[in-house]
């Protein structure tokens, strides 16, 4: 529109220009618009010319003058290459966005890790090992130490769980009759015959497992697969001594009637410690692993079990065993056995003195027992 106006009035002046029949040279600027180039941005020629005209059309073909508003669409392509070159610098700026997308892949891989909670209701011991009832291999759901990796020790428990007691262990200790030697296991109820013996009432061994014995003839010493007499009863003042026992450090009791006697082993001799205050030696004494001193007491039909006092002789009464004539009492693995004469082993708790039958030799009357002194 702006364009509309110059042009006429131009062609208005040019027309008049021919009328006139004379062409007046043109000076100046104008000789520079020769050729259609752009103007220098303001155009300062107030008199048409044919230049002026020629100028104008071109300048609407080419490029705009700069006074000019350029309505023409930019339609050329950008033909500039592309840029090529990868970007070689590496990102350093953190990641700072959070990891907004689920995780949808499902999880491929294995569990390798062992399940190691138990159910607490097939493990009420709390040994690690579920009970047998749950599938598991613990054979004593309520004993933490009777486990599958238990250790294996004298007593009436498979404490490891294998399906076999005490396998690979000795088991056993020494019993004997008026008349034999025999190595019986109390918890598997067996024996053995090891030799014939001299008339004894009691025996037990001393601190290196010689054994000992006491009879109605003296002092005897079992080595080398025989006996012998070490002496008779030197220094015994009332009835003949029935229990025998030699504590951790050697020193050898010996219980007869209502007396209590110290033994020297090396002598023979016998020194009367004190009296047992009212009770009589059934036929045997023994001392368990911590130098308690025990003995089974003839009592009115059943046998009781006394402690006594190894400095003054006194006695005390734990309890009743049970079963009469207990002649033989032996501590071992933690256990204290009493044997009778109607061939039982009876087991019998320290702190009531109650006793408890857990074997039965037939025909076998019991008169001494004795335990190895590491047991
Ligand atoms: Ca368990
Ligand atoms: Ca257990
Ligand atoms: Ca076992
Ligand atoms: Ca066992």
């Amino acid at each position: 529109m702006m364009r509309s106006a110059p042009l006429l009035f131009v062609l208005l002046l040019a027309g008049c220009t021919a009328a006139d029949g004379v062409d007046t040279p043109e000076r100046g600027s104008d000789r520079a618009d020769a050729g259609g180039r752009a103007d220098g941005g303001s155009e300062s020629d107030t008199v048409a010319t044919s230049d002026t005209l020629d100028d104008t059309l071109q300048d609407d073909v080419a490029v705009a003058d700069s006074g000019e508003t350029d309505t023409a669409a930019d339609t050329t392509a950008d033909t500039t290459a592309a840029d090529t070159a990868a970007d070689t610098a590496p990102d350093t700026a953190p990641d700072t966005a959070p990891d907004t997308a689920p995780d949808t892949a499902p999880d491929t891989a294995p569990d390798t890790a062992p399940d190691t909670t138990i159910d607490p209701a097939c493990d009420r011991d709390n040994d690690g090992f579920a009970a047998l009832s749950c599938g598991g291999d613990d054979c004593n759901d309520n004993l933490a130490p009777v486990r599958p990796d238990g250790s294996e020790g004298c007593d009436f428990t498979d404490n490891n769980c294998d399906g076999a007691n005490n396998e690979a262990l000795d088991c056993t200790f020494y019993a004997h009759t008026p008349s034999a030697l025999y190595r019986i296991d109390p918890f598997a109820g067996t024996s053995t015959l090891v030799t014939s013996t001299p008339t004894l009432w009691d025996f037990d061994t001393d601190t290196d497992g010689t054994l000992w014995g006491i009879g109605p003839d003296g002092l005897y010493r079992f080595a080398s697969g025989a006996w012998s007499t070490v002496s008779g009863l030197s220094g015994v003042t009332g009835s003949s001594p029935n229990g025998f026992a030699i504590d951790s450090t050697g020193r050898a009791y010996a219980t007869g009637g209502g007396q209590v006697y110290l033994v020297n082993l090396d002598t023979g001799t016998f020194s009367l410690i004190g009296n047992l205050g009212g009770f009589t030696s059934s036929g045997d004494c023994v001392v368990d692993k911590s130098d308690t001193i025990y003995m089974s007491a003839s009592g009115f039909g059943e046998d009781d079990l006394v402690r006594i006092n190894g400095s003054t002789g006194a006695a005390t009464l734990i309890g009743s065993i049970g079963f009469p004539s207990v002649y033989g009492l032996t501590a071992a693995w933690g256990f204290l056995f009493g044997l009778d004469a109607s061939g039982n082993v009876i087991e019998i708790n320290p702190t009531t003195g109650r006793g408890n039958i857990v074997q039965n030799f037939s025909n076998r009357v019991w008169y001494g027992a004795a335990s190895s002194a590491g047991r």
